[in-house]
């Protein structure tokens, strides 16, 4: 078992704060390579159930340091080096961009992530809604690919959040 799977099996022992009840298993539905504009490696993602709950574990290294916005965008396709293949970010139920709007959030709006001074960063964060609802979204015909940005999301601006150009891009290929 990887270190982020154990993380959140305890997350979710600590939450309940009862040792008698059953956690879900948690299964790696989906996964893929992140790769950047240049065509190299720069980590891995990994699409995670537990239960009625999915999670996204994004880890990658020799990133500059900043904010930078991440979302799942609606095609499973990256194609470099401006990975547009991949299309705007998932929005299966028609909402607009970003938690601070009134209409939002797509299902494919994620928080900024937070890029240190090594350039390398390894989070979990939870999807919106129930896994049975939005797999199959995720993983529709035409696939899914997670996306990092050059910049920060603004959590506003439909339909982009004005999070600059797309630096490096995972497909979710389904395990199963
Ligand atoms: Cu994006």
């Amino acid at each position: 078992m990887n270190r982020p799977v154990a993380a959140l099996l305890l997350g979710s022992f600590l939450a309940t704060g009862c040792a008698t009840t059953a956690v879900p298993p948690t299964v790696i539905v989906a996964n893929g390579s992140l790769i950047r504009a240049d065509e190299q490696q720069a980590g891995r993602a990994e699409l995670l159930q537990e239960g009625d709950r999915l999670y996204l574990h994004l880890a990658g290294s020799g990133f500059d340091a900043g904010t930078r916005a991440f979302h799942l965008h609606q095609q499973g396709r990256c194609d470099g080096p401006d990975f547009t293949s991949a299309g705007g970010h998932l929005n299966p139920f028609g909402k607009t961009h970003g938690k601070l709007s009134e209409m939002g959030q797509h299902l494919g709006d994620l928080p900024n992530l937070e890029i240190p001074a090594t350039g390398s960063f390894d989070v979990t964060v939870e999807l919106d809604g129930n896994a049975s609802k939005t797999l199959p979204q995720i993983l529709d015909a035409d696939g899914t690919a997670v996306m990092i940005h050059a910049g920060p999301d603004d959590y506003k601006t439909d339909p982009s959040g004005a999070a600059g150009p797309r630096i490096a891009c995972a497909v979710l290929s389904p395990t199963s």
